[in-house]
């Protein structure tokens, strides 16, 4: 179902991610390559919430009122290229992240069951576990990695008595076997978490990870290089990108902030570099708290990240070479 009329601004009409078209019911998914589903909950914080407001915001980040996108450093547009929909938000309870979890699944599995690449905002990161139980069922074990921007590692065991977290997903995750440990790789750690008895875990599982004082040191393309070195055996990627992996001057609006992180540059280059090389089967982009946002600067770059992730796909789809608009 369209969403806007023809000529009108960004700003009017209806509220899909870049006014794609509504595929609210399972049987609207038919057909589509890629479809968006919000995932508003943020229950599961251990500090700022206000992520619940996130895929709204996502959505809303755009000055262009069609799904219409000329990529310069790409030539492409992914919304010529792919049938790209969005299925709405889950229907998540306010108060019960158990059945929150259940119902963003369930809408993941509605995308994957039509055949699509289904993009989840979200939402606190503690969806990455329902989205990745998801998406890795489909798959044979271990031929799904998982690439995580982030300034935490989410590898805790439990936070302040619950096992259910936003700072536990990619502890589970490894524990219950659907990602396999030398299938996860983690970029930006930095700060003050985890403490040594996780990243003795990480090591003994294969975890790999890439601290933000490495990409300070390299810089982002020789990171990416490691990247996607490490990730070569695996078949499928899946990208979680939690926005908190910018520094706070270009993602204030998330729920916990660390100074000294990425750029929304190095950011957008190394999501655009990886989804060209490697296409994706599924990403999520969480933590986006528009309460703390600052003239939506976060939620744009939530937005542009995803923007860059359909451009690579389509580009990986087409003959996987970009043909950035030349200089003269
Ligand atoms: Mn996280």
């Amino acid at each position: 179902m369209r969403v806007n009329r023809p000529d009108e601004p960004s700003y009017a009409g209806g509220a899909t991610f870049q006014k794609v078209p509504l595929a609210l019911e399972a049987r609207d998914l038919a057909g589509a390559d890629v479809a968006f589903v919000g995932a508003p909950m943020d229950d599961l914080v251990t500090y700022r919430p206000g992520a619940r407001f996130g895929p709204r915001e996502i959505r809303f980040a755009s000055d262009d009122g069609e799904p219409f996108m000329h990529n310069m450093e790409l030539g492409v547009d992914p919304f010529d290229e792919l049938n790209i929909v969005d299925h709405g938000d889950a229907v998540v309870t306010p108060g019960d992240a158990h059945a929150s979890h259940r119902a963003i699944r369930e809408a993941v599995d509605r995308v994957l069951a039509a055949g699509a690449v289904p993009i989840i905002l979200g939402g606190d990161h503690s969806i990455a576990y329902p989205n990745l139980a998801a998406v890795a069922s489909g798959y044979d074990t271990g031929s799904v990695a998982v690439v995580q921007f982030d300034t935490h590692a989410d590898t805790a065991t439990e936070l302040g008595g619950l096992k259910w977290s936003h700072g536990t997903p990619f502890r589970h995750l490894v524990d219950d076997a659907i990602i396999p440990g030398e299938r996860l790789v983690q970029v930006g750690l930095r700060g003050y978490w985890p403490y040594p008895e996780e990243f003795d875990w990480a090591r003994s599982k294969g975890v790999r990870w890439h601290r933000m004082s490495e990409i300070f040191e390299r810089g982002i393309d020789a990171v990416v290089d490691d990247v996607l070195a490490e990730i070569t055996g695996a078949e499928h990627l899946f990208l979680s990108v939690d926005i908190d992996v910018l520094d706070p001057a270009f993602a204030p609006g998330t729920g916990t902030p660390e100074p000294g992180g990425m750029t929304s540059r190095e950011l957008l280059r190394a999501v655009r570099r990886l989804t060209v090389e490697r296409g994706f089967v599924g990403m999520d982009v969480v933590e986006v708290s528009p309460p703390y946002d600052h003239a939506g600067i976060t939620a744009m770059a939530a937005h542009r990240v995803v923007c860059e992730a359909l451009s690579g796909l389509a580009v990986n789809r087409r003959d996987g070479k970009p043909e950035p608009e030349k200089s003269n």
